[in-house]
């Protein structure tokens, strides 16, 4: 059976991630610690799988394009062409943009902060132009090509599952044509691809929580072009179990 191997993995732990301030379009740099995830987690796992590239996507944000630059530059293959496209950005946080995960659940209540993070049609405020970050994310150049009428002000994830679908048929072509594909983006836009892929249930997405730099692997048959099986986590169990409740949880 001839097969062909797509990797989604999420970038290294940002600089928001690290003070967990929620992000979404704010264009944050990657920790220190972030960067050495990319190379010590991501690329390590991936190298010791004997993986390969020939394209990688990546959002317009450069907390994923600097992951990709990391990992590719570990496993030697900087030669990789980078496609960035808006639609794999991040989900829109609204007004929840710049502020403390547990500030909002203090103020909000825990239940109304997981529904904003996790619930299918949790829909944060609209970001409003006295919220810190609003001019920066609208006047940042990374997002011209984003067509005039559809520049969000807050999503849900089924606003992002719907975004990232007409993304998703380009890569699964390339897969399905035999290039080998890495997909390096953000938690919830990989969720909303993972639900494309693994075919997931609105009610079963929500429960997906996706820890940074850990890379997720899929097969698939390229004769019929469906996915064998599901998704597999490369690295250590234990770490991927730790950080991946660690994301899941509204933090301190
Ligand atoms: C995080 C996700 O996205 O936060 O926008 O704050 O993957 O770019 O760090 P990322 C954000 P949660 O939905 O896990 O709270």
């Amino acid at each position: 059976m001839k097969t062909n191997r797509l990797v989604v993995i999420r970038h290294g732990e940002s600089e928001f991630n690290l003070e967990n301030k929620f992000c979404g379009w704010h264009d944050v740099s990657l920790s220190p610690n972030g960067a050495s995830e990319a190379c010590d987690i991501a690329a390590d796992a991936l190298i010791k799988a004997k993986m390969q590239f020939d394209v990688c996507y990546t959002s317009v944000l450069r907390r994923s394009r600097d992951t990709a630059d990391i990992i590719l530059a570990k496993m030697n293959s900087s030669y990789v062409p980078i496609k960035a496209d808006w639609r794999l950005c991040e989900r829109h946080y609204g007004n929840l943009t710049g502020y403390n995960k547990r500030f909002i659940a203090d103020r909000y209540g825990e239940e109304q902060v997981q529904y904003w993070r996790r619930g299918y049609d949790g829909l944060p405020p609209p970001i409003q132009p006295d919220n810190r970050y609003y001019y920066a994310i609208c006047n940042n150049p990374v997002f011209s090509d984003v067509p005039a009428g559809q520049f969000p002000l807050t999503e849900s994830l089924h606003m992002c599952v719907e975004r990232v679908k007409p993304a998703w048929d380009d890569i699964l072509d390339e897969v399905l044509k035999g290039n080998r594909v890495m997909i390096c983006i953000h938690g919830t836009v990989a969720r909303a691809l993972i639900k494309h892929i693994e075919g997931l249930s609105d009610e079963d997405i929500q429960h997906v929580n996706i820890p940074n730099s850990v890379p997720r692997v899929y097969e698939y048959d390229l004769k019929t072009g469906k996915l064998i099986g599901g998704g597999i986590y490369l690295g250590d169990p234990e770490y991927i179990k730790k950080m991946t409740a660690q994301v899941a949880s509204i933090g301190k």
